[in-house]
Order: structure tokens, then C-alpha cells, then sequence
């Protein structure tokens, strides 16, 4: 990219404010919420990058509420995330994959209007050796039905079809943000000389077909029939396998490329193991504005309606007819 070049692009910055203006619904606290998200990926980012360096690789010791090693890394994007967002005006609640109950920052009879949900280092397992991980988050307005003195964990407790926005930023060989405010997804990355996430795509589409599975087959074994029976299809059809152990990562690729993404119940995790309100329910508003389909092989991922904050799903996500091609052998 020139210095005349540098002068036409569009910042994350600039397009979100250029949704707001065709969007009724969008105000500048929507987009004020998103510029918290940005600035804390870039803090997030720079840690990742430097990982090495810095005493911050490895284990604090601790277990998270998924019973899971907490990484340090782990605890500071958490602790960037809550910093970044915590003083946006608009947002009442705060909940992470990191921590056990959501931080309510505001009265209930506050003015406030939103809830926001991430998960600050996904695929955290990775960061020891340098491969990548990512931060995913999804944004839900309050519920105006619930009532002053109810529990206010109730406002997070909302289905998937109810996001907002959603979006994720993958830290690998370039640092990527998509985010989609249901206008389409929409992709961006990070310029380190000025800073800033630059627009590199817009209206992204998956593919509606990919030769590609991605799945930790170590679990085959102990995966449904129908699964087994698409995995075994696969193969003699000549698909590929790819599998990198971040979901955020792995959802990037299927995004850009096509597959299908698969993590179903297994024995060790018998409702599978992604959370549904930090991972599954964002990737899937995410590639369904891109043109896929998500799945936790029974019913539509955002029509699921959540009991926990932390709790489990199974998740098959990706281009159209490779998510139904799974979805025929579920059924079958
Ligand atoms: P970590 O954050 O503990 O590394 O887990 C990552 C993750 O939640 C998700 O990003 C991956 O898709 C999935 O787990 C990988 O799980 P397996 O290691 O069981 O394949």
C-alpha cells in the first residue's frame, strides 16, 4: 500500500459509524461499545505478540469455571476486556467465559442498554506455542421485560437470534477482525504502522461448498452414527482434513474457504464442548450473515434458548450444503 492509498481506507472506525447511518436502529453508543472492543484487541494483540518476551506465556495455577488451566494470557485479555468496556456508558453487564457470574456494572434502573459476552482468549491451550488464538465476543441489547428485582444474569440469558452484533479477531501471521451488526460480515486487519484495522473485505460469503472437515477426529470413536457415517463420506469423496484447535481459527478458514466445522457431543464432553453464548452463538450469527448454516445437529444454534452462562453445545457449523450433507446423515 502507497501513502495515496493510505489515505483512501476505510477504519473499522469509520465503517461502523457508516452502518449507524443506515441502520435506524444503530446509535453512537452501539458504535462507542465497538471502539472498546477494537482498543482492547489491540492491547490483547500486542501481548500475543510478544508473548515470548514477555512473562506472560504459561499457567497461573488456577482452574477456570470450565474446570479448564487458566493461561496468563488468558487473565490479561480477560482483565483488558472488562478495563475497555467497563467505563462504556451504555453497557450494564459484562459476562466472560473467564469468570463464574457476569459483572453487572450498573443498576437495573439504569439507562442503560447493553450486554456484552466473550470469550477473551479463545484456544488459549495454543498460545505456548505460537499458533493462533483469538478473542470472540457478541453483544445483546437488555431485555425490557425483566423486571427491577429480578436476576439480572436474565439479560444475558437470551437467544442466539437475539444478537446484535457479534464478531472475533484472529491474532495469527496478521491480525484479523470480522464483525457483522446483521448488515453482513464484514473483515479487517490490523495495521500495526498506523494502528488501526483496516476495511480488506466486505459482505464476505462462505462458500457454499468446501471439501474441507474440520474436527479433533482423535474423539471419531465416540461421535454419533450420522457422524461417523458423514466423516466416513467424506473421506472417500477425497475431502481434507484441517484442524487447528482454536475455534476462532478454524472458523476463519472455513469462512474464507468453505467446509464444515464439527465439534459434537462425545464421551468426554456428552454435551459438547463449546460454550454456547461465547462461541457458538457469535460464529453463528457470523457465518449466517455470511450465507452458512449452524447447527448443534438437532435444531438451529441461535434458536437454542440458554439456562447457563457457561453452559455446553454441540456445534456444526459452515457452508450450506456441507452443513446439510452432515445434517442428512443426523437425520437419516
Ligand atoms: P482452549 O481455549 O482451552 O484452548 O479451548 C479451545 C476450544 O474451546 C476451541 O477454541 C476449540 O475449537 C476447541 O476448544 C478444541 O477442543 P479439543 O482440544 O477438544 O479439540
Amino acid at each position: 500500500m502507497n501513502l495515496d492509498s493510505l489515505s483512501q481506507i476505510t477504519t473499522v472506525q469509520q465503517h461502523i459509524l457508516e452502518q449507524q447511518g443506515t441502520h435506524p436502529t444503530a446509535t453512537g453508543a452501539f458504535s462507542w461499545l465497538l471502539s472498546g472492543m477494537t482498543l482492547a484487541t489491540k492491547i490483547i494483540e500486542s501481548q500475543v505478540r510478544r508473548a515470548g518476551v514477555l512473562d506472560v506465556l504459561g499457567e497461573t495455577g488456577d482452574e477456570n469455571v470450565q474446570g479448564e488451566q487458566v493461561k496468563k494470557l488468558d487473565i490479561i485479555a480477560n482483565n483488558t476486556l472488562m478495563r475497555c468496556l467497563g467505563y462504556r456508558e451504555d453497557v450494564g453487564i459484562l459476562v466472560s467465559e473467564e469468570e463464574e457470574e457476569p459483572r453487572v456494572l450498573k443498576a437495573p434502573t439504569g439507562d442503560w442498554k447493553y450486554v456484552v459476552l466473550f470469550d477473551p482468549l479463545d484456544g488459549s491451550s495454543n498460545i505456548d506455542v505460537n499458533v493462533n488464538v483469538g478473542t470472540i465476543f457478541s453483544v445483546l441489547q437488555r431485555r425490557h421485560d425483566l423486571a427491577y428485582d429480578q436476576d439480572q444474569l436474565h439479560h444475558a440469558l437470551q437467544p442466539g437470534y437475539k444478537q446484535l452484533a457479534a464478531g472475533y479477531v484472529v491474532y495469527g501471521s496478521s491480525t484479523v477482525m470480522a464483525y457483522s451488526t446483521g448488515e453482513g460480515v464484514h473483515m479487517f486487519t490490523l495495521m500495526p504502522e498506523i494502528g488501526a484495522y483496516v476495511l480488506s473485505q466486505e459482505h464476505v460469503k462462505v462458500p457454499d461448498e468446501g471439501k474441507t472437515y474440520s474436527v479433533n477426529e482423535a474423539y471419531v470413536k465416540t461421535f454419533g452414527d450420522g457422524y461417523q457415517t458423514y466423516l466416513n463420506q467424506a473421506k472417500d469423496e477425497g475431502y481434507s482434513q484441517r484442524y487447528i484447535g482454536s475455534l476462532v481459527a478454524d472458523f476463519h478458514r472455513i469462512l474464507l474457504r468453505g467446509g464444515v466445522f464439527l465439534y459434537p457431543e462425545t464421551k468426554q464432553s456428552p454435551n459438547g464442548k463449546l460454550r454456547l453464548l461465547y462461541e457458538a452463538n457469535p460464529m453463528a450469527f457470523l457465518i449466517e450473515q455470511a450465507g452458512g448454516l449452524a447447527t448443534d445437529g438437532k435444531m438451529r444454534v441461535m434458536d437454542k434458548m440458554p439456562q447457563s452462562l457457561h453452559e455446553r453445545t454441540p456445534l456444526v457449523l459452515g457452508s450450506k450444503k456441507e452443513v446439510e450433507k452432515v445434517q442428512k446423515h443426523l437425520v437419516d
